[in-house]
């Protein structure tokens, strides 16, 4: 008898050995439900233009929350300072010259149209935009995040730690990454929130880099980071292979992912925006550390996932059972300690 396949037939049973494989419930455990699926998308957004106006940008914005909602999204990620072009590439010397790119109160007058389609819509987000904001007469200047639920609340904010960059220029030939020029560092920490489909924490960008940024948080019981990004293609303070941009973005994800046993929410900004071009590869990480599903353009984009909060659970009842294996006493000079110092 002949029991040679072809190549189709083959390719078939693959097919449909994958799919059974991955509807087979691997976690065993009593505690296992297989029911707390929630929709998360993430909304790329292709270049912004210094000339773009925010309230052109909004529209896309909504849009975007709009294609979500019909595919099934609960929530959506914005990418990092989302109402913009990413100014910190350009030197401006006085506030009255970039003060056009920050928002004064929440919501701005920019952002309204924003939050009122998503409240009535019931889709709650995250988005990244420049916070300016007066303390004790003080004037101060954030790169944040905001999280509003599914109800139009505004459940809190974050204000990025992590700042890249430089104060003064440093005199590249096509542009500048003047973050630590134009922001103070975040003073909330890394907070997170509890909302009624799961507990989120929020990062942006530069922060995906530094494995602190989600322990804090994944130790305050996130369950799904979300985090925006502009990410030059070109790294000017440290020159590298351009396919590495898209590599260590990865792979930080799929470390913050795995390491913390939570969903990752990764939005960029990206594309060429006036000549300068960024990276895209926004996605969604399960907490396995797998990316579920990728951003294919460097444009407009929704992703979205029907992710399964319990595998975060199962995770954290087992390999990364923080109260059963962690241990803190020898990690005391992860706060005591910035830079390296070698025992003589
Ligand atoms: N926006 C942001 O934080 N971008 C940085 C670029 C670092 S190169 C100076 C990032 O980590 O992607």
């Amino acid at each position: 008898m002949d029991i040679t396949l072809s190549y189709k037939d083959a390719s078939i049973f693959y097919f449909m050995l994958m799919n059974w494989l991955s509807s087979v419930d691997w976690r065993q455990d009593e505690e296992t439900q297989m029911d707390r699926r929630v929709g998360f998308a993430v909304a790329q957004l292709g270049p912004v233009h210094l000339q773009d106006t925010k309230t052109a940008v909004v529209v896309r914005l909504i849009d975007m929350l709009r294609q979500a909602h019909a595919r099934g999204a609960r929530w959506v990620t914005f990418p990092e300072l989302a109402l913009t072009t990413f100014f910190p590439r350009y030197i401006y010397e006085t506030p009255e010259e970039y003060d056009i790119f920050f928002e004064e109160g929440l919501p701005s007058p920019a952002m309204r149209p924003l939050f009122e389609v998503a409240k009535d819509l019931g889709v709650g987000f995250y988005l990244g935009y420049a916070e300016k904001t007066e303390d004790n007469g003080v004037t101060r200047r954030f790169n944040t995040s905001v999280l509003v639920g599914p109800d139009g609340a505004i459940l809190g904010k974050y204000r990025k730690i992590h700042l890249p960059g430089t104060v003064d220029p440093i005199g590249d030939l096509e542009f500048e990454h003047l973050e630590k020029r134009y922001f103070e560092v975040g003073d909330l920490g890394f907070p997170t929130f509890t909302t009624p489909d799961a507990r989120i924490g929020m990062c942006i960008c530069n922060d995906r880099r530094w494995p602190e940024t989600f322990r804090v948080m994944a130790l305050r019981g996130a369950e799904v980071f979300m985090l925006g990004y502009n990410t030059p293609t070109r790294n000017i303070h440290h020159p590298e292979p351009a396919h590495l941009r898209e590599f260590h973005h990865r792979l930080s994800l799929e470390a913050a992912a795995y390491q913390n046993a939570a969903w990752v929410m990764a939005a960029a900004k990206c594309g060429s925006e006036d000549g300068f071009a960024m990276i895209g590869g926004s996605a969604i990480v399960a907490p396995t550390g797998e990316v579920v599903v990728r951003a294919s353009t460097e444009d407009d984009e929704v992703i979205i996932y029907d992710c399964d909060l319990d595998l975060g659970a199962y995770i954290r009842r087992s390999v990364f059972d923080f109260a059963r294996h962690r241990r803190i006493e020898h990690y005391g000079i992860i706060t005591s300690q910035t830079g390296m110092e070698i025992d003589p």
